[in-house]
């Protein structure tokens, strides 16, 4: 399974307003066909005052930037005709101001008012989130609600029973609708205040057992509906959701990935794995499949990141020969560039993705100007196709090595030798057996080669007398059976 996490803003526009939305993605399903992809995550699509979709006012609309739902059910069955799987960003944990539940619960009315949290004389208006220094309570008229994400999205109140029911609904409609599955957006917030306190407090029992009623409602729908879930956060936290899921995202290796890359050190990737991917070496047992990727639309984008296309190319192999479940944001795959500003402003890393070198064309969105992607970069489509080393090709070759090795999925991994340059990486299971080397320096290293049938060579790496000399950052893969 290869996902493509997708901005639809950003994607193809097939009606000239500059904004990319479903009809242009059914214009270009062709491109993710040939790219190698299975899963399209779509970013959030349902109406929402916000062009990140993320607060949403009516969890039964499409936003109508993007189209009608019949524009969406038409994309998705051609889609599906292709061969390909469609995963909604689904986020419950909050509504947007705008939301009739929202705006019924302020004038008081029943149900709503109890399906959010409101301060009381305990509560601290002061309190801030954990990660930064953003509030938690949010001003309105002249009350206080609890809004873990800021002002514009209250949080929903899941003490209450009948709203469990509610979400239900939400999801049979989606699934209905198309869906394949859902990217469950900010999985440990459902149950992250605690009532009694009043204060932010993680509720990670409550979460489980919330996830799992939800999971299994899912699944009587649809069985093979596929459930990803978005927990960021430290090992030991990820790893209390493991089993409840079918993808479990993996920050743990995403963040200590980039720092085994920026830091170019082998015995750094040695810890990465005992760290982020225990499940998967010789003595783990796997619960959840690791949803691994590089990055995703909240973080700087890869090659502003990591600053050398031959080290992003390092990077992309590396997650392809993992065992686990690789993920792409939209753009990665071009070289495309992006730094938000702060975790509350995302746009910087979604800007629209170019298919062509001067920057415009039949299909082309442009809902905001370039700051980091200007025309001639060099990560448009088309110029990304024409030079056969260009990151689109190397993520081409690397997703149809995968496929071409889908047993890696389930593989173990172990760590066979490495040294202060090379790493030397086994991958296997009972009927197949890979080794690859990764060079995670910026000069040419050697190291001495198993024998093996060549699988991919990535750099102008070259052998003699069974030692390898790999291009800086190069990569080479052999079958042992
Ligand atoms: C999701 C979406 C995001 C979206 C929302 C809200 C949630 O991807 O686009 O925001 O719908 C936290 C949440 C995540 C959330 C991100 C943005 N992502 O947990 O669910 O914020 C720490 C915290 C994390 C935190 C992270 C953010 O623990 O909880 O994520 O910081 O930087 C080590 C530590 C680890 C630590 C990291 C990073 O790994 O182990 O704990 O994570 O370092 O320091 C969208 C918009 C927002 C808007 C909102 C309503 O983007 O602007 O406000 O919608």
């Amino acid at each position: 399974m290869i996902f493509y996490e997708l901005y639809l803003r950003s994607f193809y526009d097939s009606n000239d307003d500059g904004l990319g939305d479903f009809l242009g993605l059914k214009n270009k399903l062709d491109y993710l066909c040939n790219l190698g992809i299975d899963y399209v995550w779509l970013l959030p699509i349902m109406k929402s005052p916000a062009f990140h979709g993320y607060t949403v006012s009516d969890f039964y609309e499409v936003n109508p930037v993007y189209g009608t739902l019949e524009h969406l059910k038409n994309t998705l069955k051609e889609g599906h005709e292709k061969g390909l799987k469609f995963v909604l960003d689904l986020p419950i944990n909050h509504v947007a101001v705008s939301s009739e539940w929202f705006q019924k619960a302020l004038k008081g009315e029943e149900p709503y008012k109890n399906w959010f949290i409101w301060a009381n004389e305990k509560a601290d208006l002061d309190e801030i989130r954990h990660w930064d220094d953003s509030k938690i309570w949010q001003k309105i008229g002249d009350k206080y609600f609890y809004g873990i994400f800021g002002p514009a999205s209250p949080d929903l109140n899941f003490e209450n029973p009948e709203l469990w029911n509610e979400i239900k609904k939400i999801f049979k409609f989606w699934l209905e609708t198309g869906f394949d599955g859902f990217r469950l957006d900010a999985a440990k917030h459902i149950f992250d205040f605690d009532i009694e306190e009043m204060h932010f407090k993680y509720q990670h029992e409550k979460n489980v057992e919330f996830w799992k009623e939800m999971t299994k409602y899912i699944k009587s729908i649809k069985e093979d509906a596929i459930v990803i879930s978005e927990v960021w956060d430290a090992p030991e936290i990820v790893r209390k959701y493991e089993g409840i899921f079918d993808i479990g995202f993996n920050f743990p290796i995403a963040e200590d990935l980039k720092m085994t890359l920026k830091k170019e050190s082998p015995s750094e990737f040695n810890k990465t794995l005992i760290k982020c991917i225990p499940e998967y070496l010789p003595d783990g047992k796997v619960l959840s499949k690791s949803g691994n990727f590089l990055t995703n639309h909240d973080m700087t984008r890869i090659l502003s990141d990591l600053k050398d296309e031959e080290k992003v190319k390092l990077g992309f192999s590396i997650l392809y020969t993992l065992p686990g479940v690789p993920f792409i944001y939209y753009g990665e795959e071009t070289g495309m560039k992006g730094i938000p500003k702060d975790v509350n402003f995302t746009e910087d890393s979604q800007e629209p993705f170019h298919w062509y070198e001067n920057g415009f064309g039949p299909g082309q969105t442009e809902w905001k100007g370039y700051k980091f992607n200007p025309p001639y970069s060099g990560e448009s489509v088309e110029e990304q196709k024409k030079d056969k080393n260009s990151i689109l090709n190397t993520v081409k070759s690397l997703i149809s090595f995968r496929k071409n090795n889908l047993w890696l999925e389930n593989a173990k991994v172990e760590i066979l030798n490495f040294d202060e340059n090379v790493v030397e990486l086994r991958g296997y299971d009972q009927l197949h057996e890979i080794i690859a080397y990764y060079n995670l320096k910026s000069s040419i290293s050697s190291f001495f080669l198993q024998n093996g049938q060549e699988l991919l060579s990535i750099g102008n790496n070259y052998i003699e007398n069974n030692v390898i000399s790999l291009a800086p950052f190069g990569v080479h893969i052999i079958k042992k059976k």
